[in-house]
């Protein structure tokens, strides 16, 4: 069996495979995994990743989940154009820098602002105070501002000259809120001008390709009430 990717696209980090693997002419068997089916959760998933999360990446017998790993893994298996991950010792350590910046801010802000504008109140069907989302939106605020300010500066990308994989975890965070409605390029010319070239560096036909699904996320059908039993707990801790 060759590469098999575990994916859903509704999920950031897992469209960021997806784009790589495309845009990489990667080969791969999609294994779509349907997290508002709650398909995470079956028995046939969890053996093959406990964490019962996506993104995994199956390659024969090796299994690998987090997505940065991955993605270094499909850096570093396939022979992939250096700008994704430079060799210039100081370029690749400013991706490996966002990388670990973007975890714990950007990704979890993103996050949030969806699941607090979207998809609680219309997937789960559970109300989200106007303070909380309000609380929300400020703090994705603060680190779009951090993100223009210390990571893109005047630069075309996160990392240099070129697209890297910075910029490809980046906007597909970004994304997240954007699917929610969040206007986040509006007032940040520099951000919105980043966009564009990483849309056109992606390709448009790929980049609406992976971006469908979260683009159509306000219409999504109510979960049923003894399935939202089992994702409720599992989505808090996700946007805690
Ligand atoms: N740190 C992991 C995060 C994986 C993750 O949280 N995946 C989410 C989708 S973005 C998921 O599968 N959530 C299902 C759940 O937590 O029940 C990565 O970057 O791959």
């Amino acid at each position: 069996m060759g590469l098999e990717l575990y994916l859903d696209l509704l999920s950031q980090p897992c469209r960021a495979i997806y784009i790589f693997a495309k845009k990489n002419g990667i080969p791969f068997e999609l294994r779509t995994v349907d997290l508002r089916k709650g398909q995470h959760l079956s028995g046939a998933f969890a053996q093959v990743n406990p964490l019962q999360k996506v993104p995994v990446l199956k390659d024969g017998d090796f299994i690998l989940t987090e997505s940065v790993a991955i993605l270094l893994y499909l850096t570093r298996k396939y022979k992939v154009p250096d700008h994704w991950y430079p060799q210039d010792l100081q370029a690749c350590a400013q991706v490996d820098e966002y990388l670990a910046w973007q975890h714990t801010t950007l990704r979890r802000n993103c996050l949030r602002a969806l699941w607090h504008k979207v998809m609680l109140p219309v997937f789960m069907g559970e109300l989200v105070s106007p303070e909380t989302l309000g609380t929300t939106l400020a703090e994705l605020d603060v680190t779009l501002q951090v993100l223009e300010d210390k990571f893109l500066q005047s630069k075309a990308f996160l990392a240099g000259p070129h697209i890297s994989l910075a910029d490809l975890v980046a906007i597909t965070e970004l994304m997240h809120p954007v699917g929610a409605g969040c206007q986040v390029f509006e007032g940040r010319p520099k951000l919105a001008a980043w966009r564009q070239r990483v849309e056109v560096a992606i390709g448009e036909v790929l980049f609406q390709e992976a971006h469908e699904v979260i683009l159509k996320a306000k219409d999504s059908q109510p979960v049923d009430p003894t399935l939202k039993q089992k994702l409720l707990p599992k989505v808090l801790a996700m946007i805690q």
